[in-house]
């Protein structure tokens, strides 16, 4: 039988590969393989497996397979980021328990995984919310408090109103919660941090060595966001006040153009200096201030707003005294929450000066029309004016003059400055991990002892979850009250949980060994396998996870766990899986259902079409492609390889096969294996569907099935099939009479005898006589056919002189009108 049924192969070999197990990584130190470790980024267990996770993982798989046929010790393990909302929002509407919903799904992913044909090494399976490992979280958080890189401060942080509970920058996407879309506000809270400013150079710095491994977007984004940029710090004297203020600037150079002076509504300097008959109009306007997000305060389309406070800075070269003023578009948490405004050359300083008619002083002449007149800063570079020791200078040169008087008077200096805040890492909510911290009157913050880790959940379900602006955990009080490790007296818990983030930025390490018992990970078996070669996963985690994962991985570096700086050695962002043009949602009725997909076509011809589709960091769009088409490939695809099989058997001479087959054969391989190497699986499959029909031809109208070249190339069809369409390359496989898995029958070599081109022959025609007969290139070019055939010997014997005219065919017909 010869006849291609998806749903059978795949009962039949997902029972097999239960057997077979063929892709566990080795752990033997005499294994001489080399090792390769390949990662996709772990799913979070909502719901059944989706088309984007049809996706990421065809794509992971493809090179995992791979490896495998190449001979690499190959890892690829397989886990859940398993603690988060959604589950902890299941169980208050149904009553239960946040883990019966989170492991009842990651059951049926799992399964779905196997279904999907994913070469995991299942023996290494982790979860996040299992105790034994985030009593390994835990124990990391311990650590980064001892190193000062976990810490508490009070401030004002994103709190997201739908799911009552604080929010890392990270997560706030244009002033929304990244998770639900609501409005995040902002509200005083003292939550827990970890210092990650304290690595804003290294992450910036080791970006080096992923250069060109790592999609360029993700690194402007990470860039960006770490947003390192360089200026001055300037002391202002505030008339009546002691201690100078210090603000930052990019443009030390505009100085004397400085007119006026900002500090930002929600900064303690606004409350401290704000003259006694401004206090009222100053509270009225912080208040409203204080309901803005950070979106909206720098948004330059918004109208300025602002509050005179009724004191004077002293500008420390001109001597020339300015209004300070409050106003939200200055924030408190960058820089030193002050600034000094130059509104002839910044645009939002202009807007406020024209709005409350301030003055407007051009120091950098640039040539284009007064900004005071157009309303227009002039940012750009030109030649110093009204600007004493520095007149006649460029930026560059005036920016270093500007800092040297300066610092003769010491009132400024040269420095950095990052837009990246620290981490805030407290949650509200309840399916988390418990932060192992005892708060005791006396002691302080006490880590909760190693040894008495994990700090596990209390024991909460249903409407107990439901929040309430503090954390759940928070009325389990049993579990809360405890006595101090260090002095025995009575002390509480801490009632938050941690970000999921911090979950999952350590997990790629456990996968060495999931049940580790000594520590976090394996260190000598991270030190074999690291750092992972291939990671792969959506670009939405570019400032999130992978940020968070790159600096964890740096202070355990610091902690000399692990020897290398950068986590992941090259990174691969797929595409979306759209339809009709627009990202698949319930509103526009037009998701596509896996499961349906793989009903109705296969896992195999769902696992073509994704891949086909396009480069793996386009988009897909369900409506452009067709399961049904790739379905009749495989089809047919089968076909051959049972035909080949019932013709022959394996090991026959294949050298004594057809030799237009065998070439076609051989360069299918050479080209499948650089298109493989360079992730262009798309056009791979394309190749591999042109061989089917070279091999369909030979059968039906060549040297027929029987030849050993059709064995040849339904062999090689097997295996570089087996990347894509494991169930089908299988049974081939089997067809053709070989017993263990395909994946593992290694990966064939091209023959470069075979690579060499043929020759074709070339008829030159003299007025219409065939004169000669030339053995050339097929893809010899028209111009080199030409001078070939016009150098020809008995072609220059019927010519006199240069022709009328020469028509080419290349390459088959050169045709010379004398
Ligand atoms: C004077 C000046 C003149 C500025 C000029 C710019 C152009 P980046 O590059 O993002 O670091 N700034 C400083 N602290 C601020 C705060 N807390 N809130 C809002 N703005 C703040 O931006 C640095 C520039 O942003 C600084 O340089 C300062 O304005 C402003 F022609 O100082 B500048
Ligand atoms: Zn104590």
């Amino acid at each position: 039988d010869q006849h291609y049924d998806p749903q059978a192969l795949q009962v039949k070999w997902q029972r097999r590969w239960e057997e077979l197990d063929p892709f566990r990584a080795s752990e033997d130190p005499a294994d001489p393989r080399e090792r390769r470790y390949m990662l996709d980024m772990f799913s979070y267990p909502s719901g059944d497996l989706h088309m984007g996770h049809a996706e990421v993982f065809a794509i992971g798989d493809v090179i995992s397979r791979y490896w495998f046929q190449r001979g690499y010790n190959v890892l690829h393990p397989v886990g859940w980021d398993s603690f988060g909302l959604p589950a902890e929002n299941a169980a208050i509407k149904n009553n239960a328990h946040p883990a019966e919903w989170t492991y009842a799904n990651i059951e049926t992913q799992a399964g779905s995984y196997r279904r999907y044909a994913i070469s995991f090494d299942w023996s290494r399976r982790l979860h996040t919310s299992d105790e034994t490992y985030y009593r390994w979280t835990q124990w990391l958080f311990t650590r980064f408090f001892e190193r000062g890189l976990a810490y508490r401060k009070g401030g004002l942080v994103n709190w997201c109103p739908n799911d009552q509970t604080v929010l890392a920058n990270e997560q706030v996407k244009d002033g929304r919660c990244e998770r639900c879309g609501a409005e995040v506000v902002r509200r005083e809270l003292t939550q827990w941090y970890f210092k990650i400013t304290d690595y804003a150079d290294r992450l910036l710095d080791d970006m080096a060595q992923l250069e060109g491994n790592w999609p360029e977007r993700v690194l402007t984004m990470q860039r960006n966001w770490i947003g390192r940029s360089e200026g001055a710090d300037v002391d202002f004297v505030i008339e009546g006040r002691d201690e100078p203020v210090t603000v930052y600037t990019t443009r030390p150079d505009t100085l004397y153009g400085a007119t006026f002076f900002v500090v930002a509504p929600d900064a303690a300097l606004a409350e401290e200096i704000v003259a006694d008959d401004r206090r009222e109009a100053f509270e009225a306007y912080r208040a409203e201030v204080s309901k803005l997000s950070d979106i909206d305060r720098l948004s330059t389309e918004k109208e300025k707003t602002g509050v005179f406070l009724g004191r004077y800075a002293i500008n420390p070269v001109s001597g020339e005294r300015m209004p300070v003023w409050a106003a939200d578009y200055v924030l408190s948490d960058y820089g030193h929450g002050a600034i000094m405004a130059v509104p002839a050359h910044d645009q939002r300083d202009l807007d406020f000066a024209r709005a409350f008619d301030l003055p407007v002083r051009v120091v950098v002449h640039t040539g284009l029309a007064d900004p005071g007149e157009t309303g227009v800063a002039t940012s750009g570079d030109g030649t110093m004016v009204n600007s004493g020791p520095l007149d006649g200078l460029a930026k560059a040169d005036a920016i270093r003059k500007i800092i040297e008087v300066l610092g003769e008077r010491d009132t400024g200096r040269a420095t950095v400055n990052f837009r990246l805040r620290d981490w805030l890492l407290s949650r509200q909510r309840f399916w988390g991990c418990p932060i192992p911290i005892i708060h005791c009157d006396g002691c302080g913050e006490v880590p909760v002892p190693d040894d008495q880790l994990p700090v596990t959940l209390p024991d909460l379900r249903g409407e107990a979850l439901a929040p309430k602006g503090v954390s759940p955990l928070a009325s389990a009080e049993d579990w809360v009250n405890v006595s101090c490790p260090k002095c025995g007296g009575p002390a509480r818990r801490d009632t938050d949980t941690m970000d999921t983030f911090v979950d999952s930025s350590w997990y790629f390490l456990r996968y060495v060994d999931p049940a580790y018992e000594d520590g976090p990970f394996d260190i000598e078996g991270v030190r074999r396998w690291g750092p992972i070669d291939q990671y792969i996963g959506g670009v939405e985690h570019a400032v999130l996870h992978l940020l968070y994962a790159r600096f964890f991985t740096k202070v355990l570096h610091d902690m000399g766990m692990v020897d290398f700086v950068e986590p992941f050695t090259r990174l691969l962002n797929q595409g979306q899986v759209i339809n009709q043009g627009k990202a698949m949602s319930k509103s526009l009725g037009n998701g596509v259902d896996l499961g349906q997909q793989i009903d109705a076509h296969g896992v195999d011809a769902v696992r073509l079409t994704v891949l086909f589709a396009g480069p793996p960091e386009d988009d897909i769009d369900w409506a452009d492609v067709s399961a049904a088409a790739s379905q009749k490939f495989l089809a047919r695809a089968f076909r051959v390889m049972a035909e080949a099989g019932a013709a022959s058997a394996p090991g026959v001479d294949v050298t004594a096969g057809d030799v237009s087959l065998r070439r076609i054969v051989h360069h299918t391989v050479d080209e499948v294996t650089k298109l493989v190497e360079s992730y262009r699986f798309n056009v791979a499959v394309a190749r591999m569907m042109e061989l089917t029909s070279a091999a369909r031809k030979a059968i039906d109208s060549g040297p027929g099935a029987a030849d050993p070249a059709v064995r040849e190339a339904a062999e090689a069809l097997a295996v570089m099939l087996s990347l894509v369409a494991p169930y089908a390359a299988e049974e081939g496989w089997e067809r053709l009479g070989h017993t263990g898995s395909v994946a593992l029958a290694g990966w064939p070599v091209a023959d470069p005898a075979l690579l060499v081109q043929e020759s074709v022959t070339c008829v030159v025609q003299v007025a219409g006589k065939v004169r000669d007969r030339l053995e050339v290139s097929p893809e010899i070019s028209e111009i080199d056919l030409e001078a070939l055939a016009l150098g020809s010997e008995k072609v220059r014997a019927f010519l006199s002189g240069e022709p009328r005219k020469v028509i080419v065919r290349a390459p088959k017909l050169v045709n010379i009108v004398p």
